[in-house]
């Protein structure tokens, strides 16, 4: 039994030398050892063979392992020394190996559709205007004509810090910085994040994101906000979609409505989603309020405008069909990827 193994060991050890002597690489150095010493490796497979070998024999069976694996680091050093700098760096790097992959990332859908929404308005001539999250109280309510006890005031609803400023409660105070420092007239819409003081649950939390548009300049009537709101429902949702507007009340506005488009899911004959009424309540919106623009100094004799501004979560579930809010926000690639 000894003398098997003895003999086994001794045929390995010249196969050892004479492969680390013909290895030209570093892999090819890696490969030599695994052939020997690796977990397949022909050295290791006589490692059973212990078990058989009688209890006098076993010191010298050991021995001469111990000889074929320090064997194995010796033509190994020796094999590295002798490729030296080749082997330790240059020839490290295998350049036939395949690249590593980066995976690509995707666009958020909520950045999606501010994408589309903002090139919709770009091609009608407004601008795409940005302004800060945190606000003061003038821009978001004072300016905006809210009156003193307007309920969004109430810290109840809105995250103020102790300075007295707050998180926006919508982009509007984006138009109210626009209009301060351009003279018309003015095009913008304005995307963004808005924050709203609510108790976060499963289908809501504390921050959405809005856009805005807005156009001031000489003779602009309500004809004009209808045809820029269908012009865009058409280009967004596409082409069948008709559009309605019904009275409604803002302080920033006079007078004021909500549009609604027809349903983009069933066309307008009723189904789940428009609760059978074939109309989905999309956005607000009305002519500046004189007010409003008394307040940032333009003349309402010789101005008017129109405003608009809608929420981009819901635009993005209904072009998309996407069933719940709480997606947008959870980070799972398996919905973000397919964007
Ligand atoms: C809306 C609805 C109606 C609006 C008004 C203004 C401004 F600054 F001109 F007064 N900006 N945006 C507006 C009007 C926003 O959101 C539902």
């Amino acid at each position: 039994m000894l003398n098997e193994l003895l003999e086994k060991l001794n045929k390995i050890s010249a196969a050892v030398e004479k492969e680390f002597a013909a290895a030209s690489s570093a892999a090819e150095i890696e490969n030599a050892k695994v052939k020997f010493t690796g977990r397949n490796g022909s050295i290791t497979a006589l490692a059973p063979m212990m078990g058989k070998i009688p209890k006098e024999d076993k010191p010298a069976a050991g021995k001469a392992f111990n000889e074929a694996k320090a064997l194995v680091a010796k033509c190994m050093e020796e094999a590295k020394e002798r490729l030296g700098e080749s082997a330790s760096s240059a020839e490290s790097v295998d350049v036939t190996l395949p690249g590593r992959k980066w995976p690509m990332g995707t666009q958020h859908p909520v950045t999606k559709t501010i994408d589309e929404c903002c090139a919709i308005f770009r091609r009608m001539g407004f601008t795409v205007a940005a302004g800060p999250e945190i606000e003061t109280v003038a821009n978001c309510f004072d300016k905006l004509n809210a009156p003193i006890d307007h309920p969004s005031r109430d810290p109840k609803d809105t995250f103020y810090f102790d300075d007295g400023r707050l998180m926006r409660t919508q982009t509007s105070t984006v138009q109210i910085r626009t209009m301060l420092a351009q003279k018309p007239p003015i095009r913008i819409v304005s995307p963004g994040r808005c924050f709203r003081r609510d108790t976060p649950d499963a289908t809501h939390g504390v921050h959405f994101h809005q856009i805005e548009g807005l156009y001031v300049d000489r003779h602009v009537t309500l004809a004009d906000l209808k045809s820029t709101l269908k012009a865009f429902a058409n280009e967004f949702f596409g082409e069948g979609v008709t559009i309605r507007m019904r009275p409604h009340f803002f302080p920033f506005t006079e007078p004021s409505a909500e549009c609604d488009f027809s349903c983009v899911m069933c066309g307008g004959k009723g189904c789940r989603v428009c609760k059978n009424s074939g109309w989905l309540e999309i956005l607000g919106c009305g002519m500046v309020n004189p007010n409003v623009l008394r307040n940032v100094d333009i003349d309402p004799e010789e101005w008017q405008g129109f405003a608009f501004g809608m929420g981009i979560e819901r635009l993005t579930m209904l072009k998309y069909r996407i069933g719940d809010l709480r997606l947008f926000s959870e980070n799972d690639f398996r919905f973000l990827k397919q964007f």
